[in-house]
């Protein structure tokens, strides 16, 4: 059992962060862990993260260790165990996809070289920025002295978001359901299937399933339309599980988090691309790589990893 863990926060001062700190330091993803914590954003957000840091203070949590705040990721990822990468460049208005996707890039990229420069080798990182897979991907890429396996991005939310509409589609509680499943990319063309899930122990159907998958190909902005925002709060709560059943190991069901690709279901190797997942404990998991998919599954897997090719393709050309 680890006594202390350093932990970076990216984006620090954006929403996420404001409700991902508290699970963190209240001891709900590592338990009774002293967490020196790492909070990196932009310059222009610095009086913004010191108001952060005084609402640290004054929760008085027992576990909080150190603090340190800035914008060099080179000052701030030194001796971290875990990374999360939260900070990114927002979609403005009329910004083309590209364009996100190289700004991003960008950052991820610099990012990435003061993680081989300054980082510990055995860091683990978990991506949320969007477009989280390509991010994570071009994160790698630079930090090649990192194991490709200590890079992760977030596609736990999706897979809460299917649990939650899978129980009330068949009106059974979220505990009966295992091994739902989401596919490839954190985007419109994920594939949340339910052809390996299991309903008290049986194989089940939906009454449409075609609109489950939209369902959850599209919540968050679903969620974006009724809020007048994105998510944030299931964002944060995502994280934590995310990190907390890849900290434990997770017997009793398969996870899904975006990971790189060693060729698995004929997708290109390189490709950050979600899985199921079996989490095995002290951060180490395996790709289940094989299952049986139908010929539904199969070009469903296909049209999200081509769009993670031109994905990797755009952010290549930065
Ligand atoms: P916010 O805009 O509230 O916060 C982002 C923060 O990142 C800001 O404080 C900004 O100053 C900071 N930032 C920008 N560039 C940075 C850099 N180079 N270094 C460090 N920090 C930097 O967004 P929030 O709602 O917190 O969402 C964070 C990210 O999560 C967004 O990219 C969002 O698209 C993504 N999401 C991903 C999800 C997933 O399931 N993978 C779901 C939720 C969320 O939409």
């Amino acid at each position: 059992v680890q006594q202390s863990l350093t932990v970076c926060v990216t984006g620090a001062a954006g929403q996420i962060a404001y409700s991902f700190i508290p699970l963190l330091l209240s001891g709900q993803v590592f338990g009774q862990v002293k967490i020196n914590l790492r909070l990196l954003d932009i310059p222009k957000m610095e009086t913004a993260l010191k108001g952060v840091v005084m609402e640290i203070e004054d929760c008085a949590y027992p576990l909080i260790g150190d603090i340190q705040t800035g914008s060099n990721p080179k000052e701030l990822f030194q001796n971290c165990d875990l990374i999360v990468f939260l900070g990114g460049f927002p979609r403005l208005p009329g910004m083309e996809r590209k364009d996100l996707l190289q700004k991003n890039a960008n950052i991820f990229k610099e990012q990435g070289e003061a993680l081989q420069e300054v980082g510990k080798e055995d860091v683990k990182c978990v991506v949320v920025a969007n477009p989280a897979n390509t991010n994570c991907l071009i994160l790698s890429r630079y930090a090649t002295k990192i194991p490709r396996q200590n890079f992760t991005c977030l596609t736990r939310l999706d897979q809460n978001r299917a649990y939650a509409q899978v129980a009330l589609t068949l009106n059974k509680p979220l505990n009966s359901l295992k091994n739902i499943i989401i596919w490839g990319n954190h985007s419109t063309t994920q594939y949340p299937s339910i052809e390996h899930a299991t309903v008290e122990g049986q194989s089940f159907v939906l009454p449409d399933q075609g609109q489950f998958i939209e369902r959850i190909q599209k919540r968050g902005a679903e969620v974006l339309n009724a809020r007048g925002n994105s998510s944030v709060f299931s964002a944060a709560n995502a994280v934590k599980d995310h990190i907390k059943d890849w900290y434990n190991g997770r017997e009793d069901t398969l996870l899904s988090l975006g990971v790189l690709s060693n060729g698995e279901y004929g997708v290109q190797s390189g490709l950050c691309f979600s899985y199921p997942i079996r989490c095995l404990g002290a951060f180490k998991y395996e790709i289940v790589g094989n299952l049986q998919l139908s010929d539904f599954s199969k070009q469903k897997l296909k049209v999200t990893e081509e769009e993670l090719i031109q994905e990797q393709g755009l952010a290549e050309s930065i």
